[in-house]
């Protein structure tokens, strides 16, 4: 990713369905008046989703999502279910793609049904109208009978597609909060000390995306970013001469920088905040306490949201599971997930471990949370965790009281 993208994560996800042939790609084609994704006289030529990126007016920052054709028959397939189940959880709109020419519509009835179950917003579009012009009786009939709005296009012709763009960007979620990352604990003036080592293991030549992120967010609230490395803290803090709003560290410096940190100064990390921003914080530091109820024998689910590049002494599956087993003294057996993937069955696992997200969008993220707690299995993210293991958790918590009483038992 170049560093003048929008993260994927902050991006709006619209994704596609409807039956092979329906025009799904050349919709997105279309709309975005680029040939990025397959169009196909034969059928089925699209057989994974396809992810684009673009700016599109007057959304903003979006990812497209150009799904497999469905089957033609009236029953979702069980495959074809799981594989739309898996867009669906990351999707925040969804476009229901319905040549005009259908006549038996059982397979979009199923495929709403499993839209909806998922309470993602969506609308349908009755595409090649120019082959199959339709009335407006009949639109208004389907509609009805799909319980969904319906709007006529000809990816072909181009004619609908301004009326489609328009009605997605009234369907885009508009929640100012969605992305905030510290915006909402700090003032403008305010002054934001981020402390971000610079080591083997940060990437040359830039920042990662939470401090990229964080940073951004910081100045869009009106306020003040200083960034040091945690040697630099302590001088940071005395030529400032004025105590800054909050103090934000690395969470591989936690312990160096809340020493260097003046008690009455808030101080927390990127990871927390990002576990708030991405996640449920009081899910996550429940997580935390179930740690000390770990068993020997018990399993543990390391899960990462993507596959990067690993270090030598990699978190995951070097660090994570040797402070486990130092902290708890137990003997735990522990199995990875990374990337796309993630289990649907977590009833096994005494505890689930995520990574911090910064790949996810907070809908993915929503649902990995939702699904190990269908199981009544805790999670706790490496944030929260490696805060915990230091002992640190507590005032990492400090900024924000509800995740607070929450580790302390209260709620
Ligand atoms: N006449 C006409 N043909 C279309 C229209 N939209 C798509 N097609 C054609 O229908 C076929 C299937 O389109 P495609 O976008 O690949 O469908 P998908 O399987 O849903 O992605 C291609 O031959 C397209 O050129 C349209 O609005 N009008
Ligand atoms: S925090 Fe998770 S999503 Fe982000 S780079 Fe690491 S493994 Fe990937
Ligand atoms: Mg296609």
């Amino acid at each position: 990713m170049s560093l003048n993208q929008t993260p994927t994560s902050n991006r709006i996800h619209i994704a596609f369905f409807g039956q092979t042939n329906a025009g799904k790609s050349s919709l997105i084609n279309a709309i975005t008046s680029q040939e990025i994704a397959l169009v196909s006289e034969v059928s089925g030529t699209t057989t994974d989703p396809v992810y684009k990126a673009m700016e599109l007016l007057p959304l903003g920052p979006v990812m497209m999502i150009d799904t497999a054709g469905l089957n033609d028959t009236s029953q979702l397939g069980d495959l074809r279910k799981k594989k739309t189940m898996e867009v669906l959880n990351k999707t925040d709109i969804a476009i229901v793609v319905i040549d005009s020419a259908t006549k038996d519509h059982h397979f979009e009835k199923d495929l709403i049904e499993t839209i909806r179950t998922k309470k993602v917003p969506l609308i349908g579009v009755l595409n090649k109208s120019d082959l199959t012009p339709i009335s407006k009786t009949q639109q208004n009939t389907l509609s009805s009978l799909l319980s969904i709005p319906l709007m006529t296009a000809s990816a072909e012709k181009g004619a609908g597609i301004k009326a489609l763009k328009e009605a997605l960007g009234k369907l885009v979620p508009t929640d100012d909060e969605k992305f905030k990352i510290v915006g909402d604990l700090i003032h403008p003036g305010d002054l934001v000390v981020l402390v971000t080592p610079i080591d083997k293991a940060a990437p040359k030549g830039r920042l990662i995306l939470p401090q990229q992120q964080t940073i951004r967010d910081i100045l869009e609230s009106d306020a003040i970013a200083v960034v040091c490395k945690e040697h630099e803290l302590r001088d940071t803090l005395i030529k400032l001469g004025t105590k800054p709003r909050m103090v934000i560290t690395d969470s591989q410096a936690f312990l160096k920088v809340s020493a260097d940190t003046p008690k009455d100064i808030p101080m927390t990390s990127f990871s927390i905040l990002f576990a708030r921003h991405k996640g449920d914080l009081m899910q996550l530091v429940k997580g935390a306490r179930a740690i000390e109820l770990l068993k020997d024998g018990d399993k543990v689910l390391v899960s990462e949201g993507c596959t990067h590049h690993r270090q030598s002494d990699d978190i995951g599956t070097v660090k994570i599971p040797r402070w486990l087993r130092q902290v708890t003294g137990k003997e735990l057996e522990f199995d990875y997930v990374s990337g796309v993937s993630f289990t649907e069955d977590a009833k096994d696992y005494a505890l689930v471990v995520h990574c911090g997200a910064c790949m996810l969008n907070k809908k993915a993220m929503t649902h990995r949370l939702e699904t190990v707690e269908s199981f009544g299995v805790p999670i706790v993210n490496y944030g929260v965790m490696i805060a915990y293991v230091h002992g640190i958790l507590d005032r990492a918590l400090e900024p924000f009281p509800l995740a607070k009483m929450a580790w302390e038992g209260e709620l």
